[in-house]
């Protein structure tokens, strides 16, 4: 059964397509079943594993998307974006975007019962992130195992160019950020948005992951989560998200 939700799902994510919720899949530990043989699709179609990023762990994303608890998807070299590059909507279903505190880490993180001083501890050294997310559920609405299985919603990533040391942060928790739609602020937000503290968003991530056998490793990349609600995006679009002592990256869509 799990196997026909991933063969359309992967179809779906690959070719841009949406589909109707599935009915029939039972719970959280069906849908990470899903999300895994993705993970599989992808790889023996070629991609590589760079990462993985927290989903629904700010109170704005919670309430824009109707789930309360945290998830996790897997993220692959060909999903990530160079900055000031142009993302063809016409590739997807319907993008939005979220501005998120990438980790990238310089040790493993324990697979069990990970801490934020693990993840500090951990760290190499934080970017600045737009993450483009694009559920291939008709109207962007789902459940929560449905979310976990179209892999969080995951499409496209963007990192911003200058590495920061975490001890180079005055505070890792009240870092402000700003979305502008073509120069216009769409939201506005602070990173204590996530779980009161974005490394508690990666800790997140390794515990979950961890549950599913899965390590967090050095030289991975973490998105911790969007600290703000997501914002639609159409052609013509050019996106920028300013942050406080991190700095600014954009994207433009097509
Ligand atoms: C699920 C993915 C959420 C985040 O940062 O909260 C996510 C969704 O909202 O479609 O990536
Ligand atoms: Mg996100």
């Amino acid at each position: 059964m799990s196997t026909t939700i991933a063969d359309t799902l992967f179809e779906a994510q690959t070719a841009g397509r949406a589909v109707p919720m599935f009915a029939d899949l039972a719970d959280v530990a069906a849908a990470y079943a899903v999300q895994g043989e993705l993970l599989d699709r992808y790889r023996a179609a070629g991609q590589r594993l760079v990462g993985w990023k927290a989903g629904l762990t700010s109170k704005a994303k919670m309430q824009q998307m109707g789930v309360d608890e945290p998830t996790i998807g897997f993220l692959t070299d060909a999903m990530a974006v160079p900055e000031q590059t142009t993302v063809t909507v016409a590739d997807l279903v319907h993008p939005r975007v979220e501005c998120e505190v990438a980790f990238v880490l310089g040790r493993d993180l324990p697979a069990d019962g990970c801490t934020v001083d693990d993840v500090v501890a951990a760290t190499a050294f934080v970017v600045p992130a737009i993450e483009i997310i694009d559920s291939r559920y008709e109207n962007f609405s789902f459940d929560l195992p449905n979310v976990i299985a179209d892999n969080s919603s995951s499409s496209r990533f963007v990192l911003g160019g200058r590495g920061v040391k975490l001890d180079d942060l005055r505070d890792r928790t009240t870092l402000g950020v700003a979305i502008l739609r073509n120069g216009h602020v769409e939201t506005t937000g602070a990173s204590a948005a996530v779980l009161g503290d974005p490394a508690a968003g990666v800790a997140t991530v390794a515990t979950i992951a961890g549950g599913l056998g899965h390590r967090l490793t050095a030289g991975q990349v973490v998105l911790s989560g969007g600290i703000t609600a997501a914002i639609a995006v159409d052609p013509g679009d050019n996106v920028e998200a300013r942050f406080q002592t991190l700095g600014t990256l954009g994207v433009r869509f097509e």
